[in-house]
């Protein structure tokens, strides 16, 4: 109701603006005046009008400066984190001071060069000392902002260290899943075929390549029998038989992968990415240890996405079909900047910043930084939960044989778990 009572006020305001300047209009031509004729007095109101705007003007943007400038974020929380803070500002201090410098100037100009029937305007037709200053002097300036600008992006985006933690980043619509390596050491290969309800990033294993097979298999039997067996309508039948035969493409191009994984592990023995997968460890949480250098790999299952870490000033976008990196240092705790914040609750935070479609605003993660034995205690819960059960020892002779059901509830309740 009160939206409805503005908006009312401000058309009726509108109208009343209109009909003031529609009144002044007749007046002037009563008396006899042109209306494009602008007064002495008309023009150095003007005048004074620009020198009173220029200190209305800085006071505002200092206004604004000191009542919103706590809700900038807190020091930056990362190792490259301060040193893109520092190009910032410092490309903050070029743009204050050339903003601050042509703003004086224009308004300054404007009220003391008001209109004088006795002065003429200077014509200064061309000028290359003056074109060669105002060419040059950006263009240095620029050159510094970008040579600095690339000199720091080169820092951030080198290749992380070996020892670097390693993190995988898995976004979709809407959500994240992190994935770290299990006791191997390495994270096993992908393939977006095999993504099913128990392996949401298609890890690439034996088993998981034998499970998406055998689920294939059941399809298209399904398939097969009801078109067998089953009256039903010409539509849905070829509608069926469209079906069943993707799901048949989709089973080779399964066996075709089957086939390059058994190659390469062939060739390549324990270090081919195919028998690093099953210790991984799939989870939705996502923390880091302080003072360790992180080399994050980002993927994405649908659309383009981005990695954003704000307190960490780090951004990567995650495009489906490759890998993006971030490499980062984090140097204070979730717990220290919880002091420094003075915020009881805060957390760092893993945010999407591509608009990627309707529940965009809520696909985020909090990041946990601890320190090195926290991070440890945490790594080593974690990797009790791989991805895939490792087999089973073999079961003492008096107990009943287990059957293949419990085998895949058993491996179906551990990634529930994880999950
Ligand atoms: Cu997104």
């Amino acid at each position: 109701m009160s939206k409805l009572l503005i908006l009312i006020v401000v058309v009726l305001g509108v109208l009343a603006i209109a009909q003031l300047a529609r009144v002044y209009e007749l007046t002037s031509r009563l008396r006899g005046k042109r209306e494009e004729e602008i007064s002495d007095s008309d023009n150095h109101f003007n005048a004074r009008m620009m020198w009173l705007f220029l200190p209305v003007y800085f006071g505002f943007f200092a206004w604004l400066m000191w009542a919103y400038g706590d809700k900038m974020l807190p020091v930056a929380a990362s190792e490259h984190g301060v040193e893109t803070d520092w190009l910032m500002n410092f490309n903050w201090a070029i743009l204050f001071t050339v903003f601050i410098i042509t703003n004086v100037l224009l308004f300054w100009f404007a009220g003391k060069y008001v209109y004088s029937k006795d002065r003429r305007a200077f014509w200064q037709p061309h000028n290359n000392k003056l074109e060669l200053a105002w060419t040059v002097a950006p263009a240095s300036v620029l050159a510094v902002i970008i040579i600095y600008g690339l000199n720091t992006w080169a820092a951030i985006t080198a290749p992380a260290s070996p020892e670097a933690v390693q993190v995988e980043l898995y976004g979709r619509q809407f959500d994240w899943t992190a994935r770290y390596p299990g006791a191997d050491g390495g994270m096993g290969a992908t393939d977006v075929r095999l993504i099913n309800g128990t392996n949401p990033l298609g890890i690439v294993t034996r088993e998981s390549v034998a499970t998406r097979l055998a689920e294939l298999d059941k399809e298209i039997a399904a398939g097969d029998s009801t078109l067998a067996h089953e009256i039903i309508s010409e539509i849905k039948q070829a509608e069926l038989t469209e079906q069943v035969e993707r799901l048949r493409r989709h089973k080779q191009r399964i066996i075709n992968l089957r086939t390059l994984m058994e190659h390469d592990i062939a060739e390549k023995g324990v270090a081919s990415t195919y028998l690093h997968g099953a210790d991984d460890v799939v989870i939705k949480e996502f923390h880091l240890p302080v003072h360790q250098e992180a080399k994050i790999m980002i993927r994405s299952q649908d659309v383009i996405h981005s990695v954003y870490l704000p307190h960490m000033r780090a951004q990567m976008n995650a495009v489906p079909g490759m890998t993006t990196l971030i490499k980062m240092t984090p140097t204070i705790t979730t717990d220290s900047m919880r002091l420094v914040t003075k915020n009881e609750a805060f957390d760092y935070i893993l945010l999407c910043n591509k608009i990627c479609g309707a529940s965009h605003y809520n696909m985020q993660m909090p990041l946990v930084v601890t320190d090195a034995a926290a991070y440890d205690t945490w790594y080593a819960e974690a990797m009790t939960k791989p991805f895939q059960a490792p087999p089973a020892a073999p079961a003492p002779p008096a107990a009943p044989a287990v059957d293949s059901t419990v085998v895949a509830a058993t491996a179906t309740g551990t990634v529930a778990q994880v999950k």
